[in-house]
């Protein structure tokens, strides 16, 4: 017996054809994965050859987000420029200009050089995610929005498990800044280390977009000139279970400057140094700090620059008086007894703390942060400690850290 078809249900079975005609022109439906097979900069086109580049432009092209497998090997940007400041993908810099992924096959493994011909990743109004990948060697040139390593325009870019290394940004002029990444709108940073770039301002970061957020990661061995060695960040900054270590600047502050509202949860700067301006962490005028459960400490003779901007939530160890640290579970004066900056487990490397140490058991837990920068689960022994690094005695277990600066 037949069952008549009501009017909705014949125009749901017209939809329905309507849109498996139409679903293979449909923006939406065309992401693609492409699996990179050649180490060298361009293929394209070569049938059966996908090189980095030559995937990156057919992401591009294609409409949607894409995503890019990057297996283990060392890719060296070779794609000379002849036109500067090349922003299409046909040399220099790899331009992202459509949403995209990049899987690589882990930072150790995965390796993209930018064989200091330009900067190495160039990222317009999209969103980007990178993983598993070493960024070196990039070099962005004079007054090209800096972005050593990275530049992003307008976009959200997430780095996990990244390094970005010896990477610089040339010129001194007022936008020669971010050495490793140049962030021009909204920037998170996971498990990843930022080490040993250079530019003029921001040596490791500079963050002039939206926002910037750093977690379970470490900036260390940058260096600038006039802003800040490690960051330099011009609006919202968060900074959690992250650890601020050795770099340097002439004239601004060693570790971080500040001009927005910035949030520091346990976290570890130290060893920052600046030849005449602030060593540690520093506000400008406009700026504020909110900080908690964190160590400042041993940087230069200035930890801080205007304790009047800073606001204690409580937990955080000085080794001098200088950040304003006024809560009453703080420690100033306090030595916290830190070990080199090294591999203690983890993807990132930290400051271990010695026996002895202040920190230890006298933080705080923080909502929705379980772990240390490692990823070890605090407590450890009778409290939570300030700072990155949670002490344990006894064996751990855990996967070698990535040596970033080996190489
Ligand atoms: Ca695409
Ligand atoms: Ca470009
Ligand atoms: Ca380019
Ligand atoms: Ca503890």
């Amino acid at each position: 017996m037949c069952r008549k078809v009501s009017h909705l249900e014949f125009l749901s079975v017209v939809t329905f054809v309507v849109c498996l005609f139409f679903l293979p022109f449909a923006p939406w439906a065309l992401a693609n994965t492409y699996t990179v097979n050649d180490t060298a900069d361009n293929c394209f086109p070569a049938p059966g050859r996908i090189c980095l580049r030559t995937a990156i432009t057919y992401a591009n092209s294609n409409p949607g987000k894409d995503t890019i497998i990057l297996p283990a090997g060392t890719y060296v940007l070779s794609a000379a420029i002849s036109t500067t400041k090349e922003d299409n993908n046909a040399q220099g810099d790899l331009d992202i200009l459509d949403d995209l992924i990049i899987i690589g096959a882990g930072a150790e493994q995965t390796i993209v050089d930018g064989n200091s011909l330009d900067r190495v990743f160039d990222i317009y109004n999209d969103t980007m995610s990178m993983s598993g990948m070493t960024i070196r060697n990039g070099k962005a040139p004079t007054g090209d929005m800096g972005g050593g390593g990275i530049r992003t325009s307008n976009g959200t870019l997430t780095l996990d498990k990244v390094i970005v290394r010896n990477n610089s940004v040339e010129g001194t002029g007022a936008t020669d800044y971010g050495g490793g990444v140049g962030n021009n709108g909204v920037c998170t940073i996971i498990n990843s280390t930022i080490a040993n770039n250079q530019a003029y301002k921001g040596g490791g970061v500079s963050n002039n977009g939206t926002s910037i957020a750093v977690f379970m990661s470490t900036i260390s061995g940058n260096t600038d000139i006039v802003a800040a060695g490690g960051m330099l960040s011009i609006s919202n900054t968060l900074v959690v279970n992250s650890t601020i270590s050795g770099n340097s600047s002439t004239s601004g502050a060693g570790g971080i400057y500040g001009f927005g509202a910035s949030t520091i949860i346990s976290t570890t700067i130290t060893n920052n140094s600046s030849t005449s301006g602030s060593d540690g962490y520093c506000n400008n005028v406009s700026g504020t700090l909110s900080v908690k459960n964190s160590i400042i400490a041993h940087n230069g003779d200035h930890n801080c620059c205007n304790p009047a901007s800073v606001t204690s939530n409580g937990y955080n160890l000085e080794d001098t008086n200088t950040c304003g640290f006024t809560n009453g579970s703080d420690l100033i004066n306090s030595d916290p007894k830190l070990a080199s900056l090294q591999n203690n487990g983890g993807p990132t490397f930290t400051h271990a703390l010695q026996n002895g140490s202040p920190a230890i058991d006298a933080g705080t837990s923080i909502f929705m942060f379980p772990n240390d920068q490692r990823g070890k689960k605090r407590p450890c022994g009778a409290g939570y400690d300030i700072g990155a690094y949670e002490k344990c005695s006894g064996i751990l277990l855990f996967i070698p850290a990535i040596i970033a600066n080996s190489k």
